[in-house]
């Protein structure tokens, strides 16, 4: 029998959009995370406008960084994400393709999972050299220790790659 009491992990999501009405998808996907009574959204960076990263010709997005606190597992925490995206109407397309919401699950705690689970190794194996990720992150997160490099989030933004193709976008969440 379990205790009842169910640990709470601080943990870091990146969302982004380049499809449709992106910002509202954001705003879309923030309401229904937050209406999940197992999470707790307790910080939201500013938006910003990236440049897309990758092999396919797409638009621009627009990236956040969302810092929750939840009693979900790493698998339902997934399972979760997946569910918004399905629920705001992302079609899959090609890897790394446009999409009208992606949500990853950036940091969670210091866990480190690098099963082949798609989706699920955590931290987000790409993280630490995009831009985009970066930038929203270290404004939550910069002194948060990346659990496997052991750098800040601040001096991991501060070598990135592709900053020039990040700016502020003027509205927010
Ligand atoms: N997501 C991708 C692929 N490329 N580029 C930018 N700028 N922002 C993203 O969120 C992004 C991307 C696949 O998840
Ligand atoms: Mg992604
Ligand atoms: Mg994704």
């Amino acid at each position: 029998m379990g205790t009842g009491v169910t640990p709470v992990t601080t943990a870091y999501l990146g969302l982004g959009a380049n499809l449709g009405d992106r910002l509202g998808n954001l705003r879309q996907a923030l309401d229904i995370l937050g209406s999940n009574p197992e999470v707790n959204v307790v910080a939201i960076s500013s938006v910003y406008e990236t440049e897309p990263w990758g092999p396919v010709d797409q638009p621009n997005y627009l990236n956040i960084a969302v810092k929750i606190q939840t009693s979900l597992d790493p698998a339902e925490l997934l399972a979760t994400a997946k569910a918004i995206e399905q629920d705001i109407g992302r079609i899959p397309t090609v890897r790394f393709g446009p999409r009208s919401i992606d949500v990853d699950i950036l940091l969670y705690g210091d866990l480190v999972i690098d099963w082949s689970v798609p989706d699920l190794q955590i931290p987000h194996p790409r993280m630490s050299e995009r831009a985009f990720v970066l930038a929203p992150l270290a404004e939550i997160a910069g002194e948060i220790v990346h659990p496997a490099s052991k750098s800040p989030i601040a001096d991991l933004v501060a070598s990135v790659d592709g900053l020039d193709g990040v700016s502020a976008w003027p509205e927010s969440l």
